[in-house]
């Protein structure tokens, strides 16, 4: 993701069909190509005219949105949101088979949930408990510590390092799930690109940059 505005769309890291049974193509085109692009376009078109705010990084938008004007404040804080959140989300996702997290991350897993699976059923909770439209993440803290956090509509749950995040807009699992968010978890849990998770939580480890100097 680009450092400031404009924003890009970064591309689909992987072919429309390549995650196919568990999310299939149309569903990729549309969450991708559609839903992520619009955040991108708009969070563009809000900066705009606003070019007092177009050297903020991401980050910064997503989390220091209460300061800006009025007539952009709440756009910025759900597109910019969109934009941070649906990165990670396809970045995270991998057509490849099922993959383990490093020793480093397997190790505050079992330290923090007890081990993958319970890591899970806490991330599944999450999602099928979030009222409406949210995502489901895991994050780290300053020390390496995990939790499974939900947020509505396109809300980040940063300064926390977010490492891993389920999209449960009806968009991102509609067309081929209709109401079934829980078999959509399900399959979005086979897809997850646990050598990048664990390459997000070392980087985090090893500058913190969202840690208060101490
Ligand atoms: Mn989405």
């Amino acid at each position: 993701m680009e450092a400031h505005y404009p924003f890009t769309l970064p591309p689909l890291p992987f072919a429309y069909d390549a995650l196919l049974p568990e999310l299939d193509e149309r569903t990729m085109h549309f969450h991708h190509d559609k839903h992520f692009a619009a955040y991108v376009d708009n969070l563009n078109k809000l900066l705009e005219t606003h070019p007092d705010y177009q050297s903020w990084s991401l980050e910064q938008l997503c989390q220091r949105w209460p300061e800006l004007p009025e007539d952009i404040r709440q756009g910025v804080r759900n597109n910019a949101g969109g934009v941070y959140n649906h990165d990670l989300y396809f970045k995270t996702l991998a057509p490849t088979p099922a993959t383990a997290p490093s020793d480093a991350l397997a190790g505050a897993v079992a330290r923090d949930f007890g081990d993958l699976s319970a890591l899970k059923a806490a991330m599944k909770a999450a999602a099928l408990g979030q009222f409406g439209s949210g995502w489901s993440w895991l994050v780290s803290d300053c020390d390496g510590r995990l939790s499974v956090q939900k947020t509505p509509n396109q809300d980040t749950p940063l300064p926390l390092c977010p490492l891993l995040c389920c999209d449960v807009w009806e968009h991102a699992y509609y067309l081929q799930y209709q109401n079934r968010r829980a078999d959509y978890f399900e399959s979005w849990w086979l897809l997850v690109d646990w050598p990048q998770v664990s390459q997000t939580y070392t980087g985090h480890l090893s500058c913190r940059p969202r840690c208060p100097q101490s």
